[in-house]
C-alpha cells in the first residue's frame, strides 16, 4: 500500500501549521511514505497535489489541515462543493459562494475506512469525531478535487481529509501518533481496485 500524506503550510497570522508539524515527525519516522506540504494557496496547492499524485501514484491519500478552535481529531467524511472563504488564501483571493467545480457532485464522501479508523484512534486513547462538516475552505476544497480527480481520472486510490486541532491543543507527538494508527489502518486495508467498489465510512 502506497500511501502519500499531504500538510498544509502556516495560514491565518499563525506560524505553524499543526499539519505539517505532525507531518514532520512522521517523515522521519516512515521514510517510505510519500509527504508533500501544500502552501495555503487555492490554485497551487490542487495543482501540486494532483503532480504528487501523477508522480508517486499512491494507492491511500490522506490530507490533513488544522482546524482552530477543535479540540478533536475530525475525520472528515463529505467534501462539499463550495467555496466560501471567511479570509483570503495567501495569494489573496477570497471567492465566496462559489462552486469549486462547476458542473460537478455536490459533494464527495471519504474512501477511507473512516469508522475503522475513528474505532482504532479511540482505542489508542485518541479525542476523535467524525465529522460532516470540513469548512468552506482550503482543506475543503483540495478535498472535493482530489475526489473529483481521482474519479474522473479513475485512479484507484482511496482518499480523504483529516483536520488536526492547532498543536497548542493537541501536542504533535500526539497528532503524529494518531497519523501512524491511521497508516497501520490503511496498510490492513485491501487497495482499491475500481470506484464502484469501494464502500463509504
Ligand atoms: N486549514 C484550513 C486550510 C489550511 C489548514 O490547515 C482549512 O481548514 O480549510
Amino acid at each position: 500500500m502506497k500511501i502519500l500524506v499531504t500538510a498544509f503550510k502556516p495560514f491565518a497570522g499563525r506560524p505553524t501549521n499543526a499539519s505539517s508539524l505532525a507531518l514532520g515527525a512522521l517523515k522521519n519516522d516512515f521514510t517510505h511514505i510519500h509527504v508533500r506540504t501544500l502552501p495555503v494557496d487555492s490554485v497551487a496547492a490542487p495543482s501540486l497535489l494532483k503532480q504528487a499524485i501523477r508522480k508517486t501514484l499512491p494507492d491511500a491519500l490522506i490530507m490533513l489541515g488544522e482546524a482552530a478552535g477543535s479540540q478533536e481529531i475530525r475525520l472528515e467524511t463529505i467534501a462539499w462543493n463550495v467555496l466560501d472563504f471567511q479570509i483570503p488564501d495567501s495569494a489573496g483571493r477570497q471567492p465566496t459562494r462559489t462552486e469549486i467545480i462547476r458542473s460537478a457532485p455536490s459533494q464527495f464522501r471519504s474512501t477511507l475506512p473512516i469508522s475503522k479508523i475513528h474505532a482504532t484512534l479511540a482505542a489508542a486513547g485518541h479525542d476523535t469525531v467524525i465529522s460532516v462538516d470540513a469548512g468552506r475552505y482550503l482543506c475543503n476544497q483540495l478535498f472535493h478535487i482530489a475526489r473529483h480527480h481521482l474519479e474522473t481520472q479513475k485512479i484507484p486510490c482511496l482518499a480523504g481529509f483529516i483536520h488536526l486541532p492547532l498543536a497548542q491543543d493537541y501536542p504533535t507527538a500526539r497528532a503524529t501518533a494518531a497519523i501512524k494508527c491511521m497508516i497501520d489502518v490503511l496498510m490492513n486495508t485491501p487497495k482499491r481496485t475500481s470506484p464502484q467498489m469501494i464502500e463509504n465510512c
